[in-house]
């Protein structure tokens, strides 16, 4: 069995990080992190704000995503700028989702100190909106900024996770699966040239489909191990919020970025 461990409101003391960290469970679902109201006048608001193409339109962002701009730095810190006043024009008054967040992880390690990632006096982006409209999918693929951030101060972190927010669900579909099996660099002859990586590396792995996510939980998975979200079957799009969480000096700081 390999399954998530799910974690009832407030309970926040069980989040076993180093769990997902070595890979013992896929994922962590900390069920309504944030309540249903919320998140559908964030996803309301979201989908009347115009966003950007990346993988050539088959995904619809809100905000720059590091891996897209692995050597175009300046670019990077550029968009990160921008996306901050679309990204408070659609929280406005309401509260971003990071100081939630933050609050989760200083109680998950008192010790730590937990701020947006920062590299000579550049803020990184806080976090990427996904809105991915029926008909669409995300590709079997890892994220490693030790790998593929190797140009940001970022890179050197010792451990990655993932963490997103479900703000609104399809109906169907729009699975995450993920796969029990960390991405190594002799993989790499398995990648597409868009994006993601051969169905051949996961095949006979042992994997994990959450099928039941709800809006308003929150899902960290270790994306080191290889991941993909199935096709959007149904006539909403899924509306997500997405950040990197890393750990460095022996968990002594946590930055976030996307
Ligand atoms: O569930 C999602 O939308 C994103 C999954 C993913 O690729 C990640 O968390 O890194
Ligand atoms: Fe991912």
């Amino acid at each position: 069995m390999w399954e998530p461990l799910v974690i009832q409101k407030s309970n926040w003391k069980k989040i076993d990080c180093f769990s997902l960290i070595s890979a013992e469970i896929p994922a962590i679902i900390l069920k309504q992190f944030y309540e249903k109201d919320y998140c559908k006048s964030i996803t309301s608001r979201i989908l009347g704000t115009q966003s950007n193409n990346f993988q050539n339109g088959k995904l619809t962002h809100i905000g720059p995503f590091l891996m897209s701009y692995a050597t175009k730095k300046r670019d990077y810190f550029e968009q990160a700028k921008e996306a901050q006043s679309r990204f408070d024009i659609i929280f406005g008054d309401r509260q971003i989702p990071t100081t939630r967040i933050f609050k989760m992880l200083k109680m998950v390690f008192p010790e730590s100190e937990t701020s947006l990632a920062n590299e000579s006096g550049n803020d990184f982006s806080p976090f990427v909106i996904r809105i991915h409209e029926p008909g669409k999918s995300i590709q079997i693929h890892k994220d490693n900024v030790g790998y593929e951030g190797k140009e940001y101060s970022i890179s050197n972190i010792d451990n990655q996770l993932s963490c997103v927010l479900h703000l609104q669900e399809s109906e169907k579909g729009g699975d995450l699966i993920i796969y029990k099996r960390k991405w190594s660099r002799t993989d790499e002859k398995f990648r597409n040239i868009d994006f993601g990586y051969s169905s051949e590396l996961v095949d006979s792995e042992k994997s994990c489909k959450i099928s039941n996510i709800e809006q308003g939980d929150l899902v960290l998975i270790n994306p080191i191990q290889y991941h993909e979200v199935t096709k959007i079957q149904g006539p909403s799009p899924r509306v997500t919020l997405g950040m990197f969480l890393g750990f460095s000096n022996k968990m002594q700081k946590i930055f976030s970025w996307a």
